[in-house]
C-alpha cells in the first residue's frame, strides 16, 4: 500500500480517531471471550453495527453472511464467531479499494500534473482536509499547488491561504464571486509551468439537493477534463464522520453528478459513528482513502480495512 512504511503510525492514529466507535463494540467483547455462544449475540451484534451506524441494510447483510457461514461451518465457539465477522467486515472495505488513488500509483504511472478534485456538504472538512492532504503529499515527494475555487463562502480564500503558508504550498485564487472553474483552470496552468504534480481543487459547500450549486460542479469538471488528459484523476467526496448515515445520501448524489472516485472520512475522531464506513463500501462501493483524525495538519491518516477493523473490534 502507499503508506507501507508507517504502519504502525496508521494503526495508533487509526485507534485513537475510533475510541469513540469502538465503545459501540464493548458490549461484544465479554461474548466474544466466552466458550460457547447462543441466540442473544446476534442480538447484541445487531445492536452494536446499528449504533455504530452501519445502517440497517449493511447491518443485515453482515448479520446474514456471518450466520450463514457459523451454521454451514459448525462453529460452536464466539472467538471463531468473532473471526468470521473481523474477516467479513474487512472483506466490506476492501472491495472497493482494488483501485489505489492516483498519488499511491508506480512511480511512472503518476500523470504530472494530476488533478484532484474536492466535493462535499457545508462544513464538512472539505478546505482541512484538502491542506492535510496538500501535507501528505509533499511529504510523499509530490509536490501541490491548490486552487481556491471556494467563491462564494465569504473568508474561503483567507482560509486556504493561510493552510497554504502554513505548509508552503502555493494557492492560486480570483476575488470572491469569481468563477470557480476559472481558477481551476489557472491552477492547473500553474501546475503545469511549474512543474508541479498535483493540483488539489478546494470547491465551495454545497447541498445536495441544490441542483444548481450541484451543476456548477460538474462545470468545475468538465473544465479540468479539458485541459489535463484524464482529469480529475480523482474526486474525492469529504464526508463528516459525525453526520452518520446521512452521508450515505451525500454520497449517492455526489456520485450522480461527479462521479466520486474515493472517499475521506472527516472528523472520525469525534464520533461513534464511524460503522457509517461499511455502509458507503458496500452500498455505494466508492473506497475510503482516507480520515481525518483531528484539526491539526497532520491529523490525516490512510484508511486501512484491516487496522480499522481491529481497531474497532478491539
Ligand atoms: N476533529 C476534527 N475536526 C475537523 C476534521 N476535519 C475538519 N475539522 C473541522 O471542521 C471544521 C470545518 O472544516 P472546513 O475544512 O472548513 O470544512 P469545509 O467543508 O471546507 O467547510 P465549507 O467550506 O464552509 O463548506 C473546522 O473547524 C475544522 O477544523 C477532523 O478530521 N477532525
Ligand atoms: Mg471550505
Amino acid at each position: 500500500m502507499w503508506w507501507r512504511g508507517n504502519s504502525s503510525e496508521v494503526k495508533e492514529r487509526t485507534k485513537n480517531a475510533t475510541e469513540k466507535t469502538r465503545s459501540k463494540f464493548d458490549v461484544l467483547v465479554n461474548i466474544f471471550n466466552r466458550q460457547d455462544f447462543d441466540n442473544s449475540l446476534w442480538d447484541d451484534l445487531e445492536e452494536a453495527l446499528i449504533s455504530a451506524d452501519v445502517g440497517l441494510p449493511t447491518t443485515e447483510y453482515i448479520l446474514e453472511r456471518v450466520r450463514k457461514n457459523v451454521q454451514e461451518k459448525k462453529i460452536k465457539s464466539a472467538s471463531d464467531v468473532r473471526l468470521f465477522l473481523r474477516d467479513e467486515l474487512v472483506a466490506i472495505l476492501e472491495t472497493p479499494l482494488s483501485r489505489v488513488p492516483i498519488w499511491g500509483s508506480p512511480e511512472n504511472e503518476i500523470p504530472q500534473p494530476f488533478a484532484i478534485l474536492v466535493v462535499g456538504v457545508n462544513g464538512a472538512g472539505k478546505t482541512t482536509s484538502t491542506a492535510k492532504l496538500a501535507f501528505t503529499l509533499q511529504g510523499l515527494g509530490i509536490s501541490c499547488v491548490l486552487a481556491a475555487a471556494d467563491t462564494f463562502r465569504a473568508a474561503a480564500v483567507e482560509q486556504i491561504e493561510v493552510w497554504g503558508k502554513r505548509i508552503g504550498v502555493r494557492v492560486i485564487s480570483h476575488q470572491n464571486g469569481s468563477d470557480p472553474s476559472s481558477v481551476a483552470f489557472d491552477a492547473i496552468a500553474a501546475a503545469k509551468a511549474n512543474n508541479i504534480r498535483a493540483v488539489i481543487v478546494d470547491t465551495a459547500g454545497r447541498l445536495h439537493n441544490q441542483s444548481n450549486l450541484m451543476e456548477e460542479l460538474g462545470k468545475i469538471k468538465r473544465v479540468i477534463e479539458r485541459n489535463l488528459l484524464d482529469g480529475p484523476h480523482e474526486t474525492l467526496l469529504i464526508l463528516d464522520a459525525t453526520t452518520g448515515q446521512n452521508g450515505l445520501q451525500q454520497a449517492k448524489i455526489f456520485s450522480e453528478y461527479v462521479n466520486v472516485t474515493g472517499i475521506i472520512l472527516a472528523k472520525l475522531d469525534g464520533t461513534a459513528r464511524g460503522g457509517i464506513a461499511f455502509a458507503v463500501a458496500r452500498e455505494i462501493g466508492v473506497p475510503v482513502y482516507l480520515i481525518g483524525t483531528g484539526e491539526s495538519i497532520e491529523d490525516l491518516s490512510p484508511f486501512d480495512p484491516e487496522v480499522f477493523v481491529d481497531a474497532i473490534l478491539n
